[in-house]
């Protein structure tokens, strides 16, 4: 399944990544075509990264949007779970965006754990409120987390961690498989095919899943930057990509390759049912209440 060879993988994979083992799973394709690891359970140790992460003093800004009724609905329990299983080992500070930020749980986060609230206004529509996610993540890199911290990752809300999320899952640019479609013919999956719009695609590698994505700041700040860029384009063309910024982040990632991808291990959706390929769900889609979320 590994179209690299071994010594390519080696001169590919670097510094800590080069600890990977890629033939620990033969059920699942571990590295693609241009040498970036897929992280499946079985793969790496996670001590080995917990050593070298702690020797450079990585530290990791999370950040989160919890607008509107996404507060109430998720933000506590994102936020409680996280405290339990995300990346323990090296200082992270949670950058919660809301536009009520008094309604933020007061919650006391471990010893080397920061919460910081970022108000944010509220769009109208809740497309938009996905969307402009791109350009206040860009924002907040430029003007604080540059500053602060290595490595940045970016979350969805709705969604709990159950499972150790490690500093194995850091890298320069590193991208989520979606859960439903990393088994899924190319021609199945969900990216953008209006010609029109700025997210178009073609071809592709991957589906990429937008309610994880991170890496360095400067990548996730060019990144992010890009998409904003391109979903500020359609608006202008009245355009709207199918799937709002998560077909930008695909395009983007088209373009410009991650170094590192998380298999759906790191972002697992119960409703699929059981899988034999997954070994450790990590985090979990949490329940959608469409009607009551979604009403206008
Ligand atoms: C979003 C949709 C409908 C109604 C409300 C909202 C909403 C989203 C909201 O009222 N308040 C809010 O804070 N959000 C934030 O946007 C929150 O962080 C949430 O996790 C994120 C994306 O919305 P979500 O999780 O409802 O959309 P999904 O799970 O279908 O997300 C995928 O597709 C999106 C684009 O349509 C994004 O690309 C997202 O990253 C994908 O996971
Ligand atoms: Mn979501």
């Amino acid at each position: 399944k590994c179209q690299v060879s071994y010594l390519e993988h080696l001169k590919m994979a670097n510094g800590v990544d080069k600890s990977l083992n890629f033939w620990a799973r033969s059920d699942v394709q571990t590295c693609t075509y241009w040498g970036a690891p897929i992280m499946w359970d079985g793969m790496f140790d996670p001590d080995v990264y917990d050593d070298e992460h702690m020797k450079r003093n990585t530290s990791v800004a999370l950040t989160v949007f919890a607008v509107g009724r996404y507060i109430d609905a998720y933000l506590k329990d994102f936020l409680h779970s996280a405290e339990v299983f995300f990346m323990l080992s090296v200082p992270v500070t949670y950058y919660v965006f809301t536009d009520v930020p008094a309604k933020v749980p007061d919650m006391r986060v471990g010893p080397r754990r920061k919460l910081k609230v970022i108000h944010v206004k509220r769009h109208t529509r809740w497309q938009d409120i996905s969307m402009m996610r791109m350009k206040a993540i860009a924002e907040a890199i430029e003007s604080e987390i540059r500053h602060r911290h290595k490595y940045v990752f970016c979350m969805d809300v709705d969604q709990i961690f159950v499972g150790p999320f490690g500093t194995e899952a850091l890298g320069d640019s590193v991208a989520l498989l979606h859960a439903h479609f990393y088994h899924s013919p190319k021609i199945q999956l969900t990216y953008d095919h209006n010609p029109n719009s700025e997210a178009y695609m073609r071809d592709g590698d991957f589906y990429y899943h937008a309610a994880v994505f991170g890496g360095s700041w400067e990548k996730v700040k060019a990144t992010t930057e890009a998409c904003y860029r391109s979903i500020m384009k359609d608006k202008e063309n009245n355009v709207e990509a199918l799937w709002h910024d998560e077909s930008h982040l695909n395009k983007h990632l088209f373009l410009h390759k991650p170094s590192k991808i998380l298999s759906p291990e790191y972002c697992w959706d119960t409703g699929i049912g059981y899988r034999m390929d997954i070994h450790v769900p990590r985090l979990l889609w949490a329940e959608k209440h469409y009607k009551s979320l979604r009403a206008p």
